[in-house]
């Protein structure tokens, strides 16, 4: 039998968004207005079709004081109370003015837990009481959580009086749990009552396994979106007369909305892997993790540094040591175009070579044919790793009662592949030069995978 709980207390407590925590669900409505959830819902977190146990959303509690004084009036023995209680719902079923107490213990009729939920940031007050004493009469096992919304600390008062009713109490973050916390609480639940300690273990395998699966998925999907951004070319056929510098700015412009969006593509199948579809990124991470993929501020963030870069022989003394000139060199075509057409493409070739590579293809093609990539700058690959890496990081720990937009936040100062052990880095950097040179088959993108996996593994808990 798969566990069921209902999730119960006062208007505005944060039960919807304990409920979008714990089933994965981006889709429940979470809202700053009391009386958000008008009706009882069950959410089922399934895993691979699954079921793994069933959560209640429900309407806070409106006038426990009115319910409480009904079930006095009929007062028995504690062994009837629960039976009083199906009278009253019964009683009261389309009956307005209880409609929000019906809503919220008929689960419990049908076998649920319950799950009390209290705002630990503010006062405890006694209109709370009848709330519990109301929870007491049903006889369900139960557990409360303390969640804060906001700053003040009442925890300590709430402890004392919850005590008393739940043989269970524990401070939980609604919003901001994350995939350990969220285990312990399920652990909880098992201690609730016997008969579901089975259920709960399973289910707490089943999370802790697709956890794991989750990353590699990911890893695969990264590894080969590297994998194909390594060797996108652009091509057009070149007229006779056609001028050959507005030509490559023209398809550097297309390699560049290719790649970029190549990677919208892979963040949204990781944020899918971990059901988050429909997550936004706001406008730093937008410009950090899908616009600007082509800025200087973008290349020093996300990539090795230039010290790691001379370090591994990837780039030679001109580049580490001097301007733009030293950079482009003589020799490129885009000198000739003028740097000021660049629009976005100018940022690439600081700290790294000319980003990708021009070249005329022969008559063979059917008369010349220019070709624009791939990207051949040896930081590339290591910014795409980079930002995918940030990316995964924040998606894989993100809760889902979380709604505002996605901020990146990358520590300050320390270059982000400085957290690699270094084997781990001089693994990637061989993968990366034979995927630069063609080297790619199946084998290749599997020890990719493995490795981006490793990467992935760092800074995420859980794993
Ligand atoms: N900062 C913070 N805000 C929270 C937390 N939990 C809930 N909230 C916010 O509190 C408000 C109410 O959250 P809901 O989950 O809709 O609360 P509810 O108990 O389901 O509310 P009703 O359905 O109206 O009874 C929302 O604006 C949430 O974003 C929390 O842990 N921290
Ligand atoms: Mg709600």
């Amino acid at each position: 039998m798969i566990p069921v709980f209902a999730v119960v207390g006062h208007p505005n407590k944060g039960k919807s968004s304990i409920v979008a925590t714990l089933a994965e669900d981006e889709e429940i409505v979470i809202g700053p207005a009391p009386g958000t959830t008008r009706r009882s819902h069950r959410y089922t977190f399934s895993i691979d079709s699954e079921p793994q146990y069933v959560l209640v959303d429900t309407p806070g509690f409106q006038r426990a004081g009115a319910v409480l004084e009904w079930l006095e009036a009929r007062a028995a023995g504690a062994h009837e109370r629960p039976r009083i209680v199906e009278d009253f719902v019964n009683t009261h079923l389309g009956d307005g003015r209880f409609h929000d107490e019906c809503e919220l213990l008929k689960p419990m009729l049908d076998g649920a837990g319950i799950l009390y939920v209290v705002d630990g940031a503010k006062p405890y007050g006694p209109e709370y009481e009848l709330e519990m004493q109301v929870l007491q009469w049903t006889g369900r096992p139960r557990m409360a959580l303390i969640n804060l919304i906001g700053s003040g600390d009442y925890v300590d008062d709430w402890r004392q009086a919850l005590d008393q009713y739940f043989s269970l109490v524990r401070v939980f973050d609604a919003v901001h749990a994350d995939f350990a916390k969220r285990v312990a609480l399920l652990r909880g639940f098992g201690e609730l009552d016997e008969s579901w300690r089975p259920g709960i273990e399973r289910a707490v395998m089943a999370l802790e396994g697709e956890r794991l699966r989750r990353l590699e998925r990911s890893a695969v999907e990264i590894a080969n979106y590297l994998i194909e951004t390594m060797s996108l070319t652009e091509r057009t056929a070149l007229g006779e007369s056609e001028d050959v510098g507005r030509c490559e700015i023209r398809l550097m412009e297309r390699l560049q909305n290719s790649l970029r969006e190549r990677e919208r593509l892979s963040r949204e199948t990781v944020q899918s892997v971990y059901r988050h579809q429909s997550l936004t990124r706001d406008e730093a991470i937008t410009e950090l993790l899908a616009t600007d993929l082509f800025t200087e501020e973008g290349w020093e963030l996300f990539g090795l540094s230039r010290m790691q870069l001379m370090v591994s022989g990837l780039l030679s003394g001109a580049l580490a040591g001097g301007g733009i000139d030293a950079i482009l060199g003589g020799a490129s075509f885009m000198l000739g175009a003028g740097l000021g057409a660049l629009v976005g493409g100018v940022g690439a070739w600081f700290g790294s070579e000319k980003l990708a590579k021009t070249e005329i293809l022969g008559q063979s093609l059917g008369g010349r044919v220019l070709q624009v990539g791939p990207v051949k700058a040896a930081n590339f690959p290591w910014v795409m790793l980079g930002r995918a890496w940030i990316h995964h990081q924040l998606v894989a720990e993100r809760n889902h009662a979380r709604r505002e937009a996605m901020s990146l936040a990358v520590a300050g100062e320390q270059h982000l592949m400085d957290r690699l052990p270094d084997e781990l880095r001089r693994g990637l950097g061989k993968l990366f030069k034979g995927v630069s040179r063609g080297h790619v088959d199946a084998a290749v993108r599997q020890t990719l995978a493995n490795r981006v996996a490793e990467v992935l593994r760092l800074g995420v808990s859980g794993n």
